[in-house]
């Protein structure tokens, strides 16, 4: 069994990127800034917004915070991103999911110009990215497609079941494993929660990409000998031994089903630190005026 590091991995990209950063800065290039809005006080939200703009100060990017109280209006807000699709010198633009129920992520998320939406949520970018044309990936995708492409990890006419729909994880990364190209090729199965038979179809999967957000669901019965795991969940879960009060759960019982796996990512350490990764390579790509 091989534990796909993700942590390590994400690392390398860091280190990558802040080469080319010193390049643009040797050329006069564009040094790419990464713009944040936090809306509210959600404990998860802060942490990974924070750890995002830490990101981008350890490899030389600009970023900027905007912080609002859970009660900022939506006419306020979608001001601000007005205000920073005018900005020239910002690059990319995030929005925290989730947002208040008083405001529509929808919304703000259209509100995005395409150019700067490094998140890849705009309805533009989703769309081209299932044409196939050159487009910001979401990052949990594109930080399982970019692990699974580092590890060498074989994905022509594999079966890859992937459980979960939602339309930030499960649907574009179903579309990415099926599209003609490496990491691709994969015939793929998506299950959800209408699906009612999931073990027996992740008991014939290759690969099962995990992203339902149910702590522990995948056990080793559901895993096929040799399999590949990939653990997109990130519950927090109450655990009194921690100091925070807190610990991570992944969607799959690792212990369990490490034994029967191929290779396998671990929760923490694995896709999570790959979705900041991916997100300060969106941000290159805008820098670079990449993608349009
Ligand atoms: N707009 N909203 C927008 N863009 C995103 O890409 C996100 N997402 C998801 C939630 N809302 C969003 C994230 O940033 C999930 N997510 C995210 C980011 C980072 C990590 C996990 C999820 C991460 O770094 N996880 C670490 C542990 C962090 C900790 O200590 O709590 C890990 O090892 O899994």
């Amino acid at each position: 069994m091989t534990l796909i590091d993700g942590k390590e991995t994400a690392q390398q990209i860091r280190l990558e990127l802040a080469e080319e950063v010193e390049k643009i800065k040797k050329n006069g290039g564009k040094i790419p800034h990464l713009a944040a809005i936090l809306v509210g006080e959600d404990p998860a939200s802060d942490t990974y917004v924070r750890m995002k703009v830490k990101d981008c100060e350890q490899i030389g990017y600009k970023s900027t915070l905007i912080r609002y109280d859970a009660d900022i209006s939506e006419a306020e807000l979608l001001a601000k991103v007005e205000e920073i699709n005018q900005d020239e010198d910002i690059d990319g633009l995030i929005v925290q999911l989730p947002l208040p129920d008083h405001i529509s992520s929808e919304k703000i998320t259209f509100a995005i110009r395409p150019e700067k939406d490094v998140d890849g949520f705009h309805p533009i970018n989703i769309g081209r990215m299932a044409k196939g044309l050159p487009a910001y990936v979401a990052a949990t995708p594109h930080g399982v497609l970019e692990l699974i492409k580092r590890y060498e990890i074989p994905t022509s006419g594999k079966h890859c079941v992937v459980i979960g729909r939602s339309d930030i994880v499960g649907t574009p990364v179903s579309i990415l494993m099926s599209r003609k190209a490496y990491p691709g090729n994969a015939t793929v199965t998506m299950c959800h929660s209408r699906t009612p038979n999931i073990p027996e179809i992740t008991r014939q999967a290759d690969i099962i990409i995990a992203a339902l957000g149910r702590p522990e669901f995948v056990t080793a019965d559901m895993v096929k000998e040799g399999a590949v795991v990939i653990d997109v969940g990130t519950s927090r879960v109450e655990d009194p031994s921690k100091k925070s009060g807190f610990g991570l759960k992944g969607d799959v019982k690792f212990d369990e089903v490490a034994e029967k796996c191929s290779y396998i990512t671990p929760v923490p350490g694995g896709v999570g630190p790959m979705t900041r990764a991916s997100l300060l390579y969106n941000t290159m790509l805008a820098a670079k005026n990449s993608v349009y």
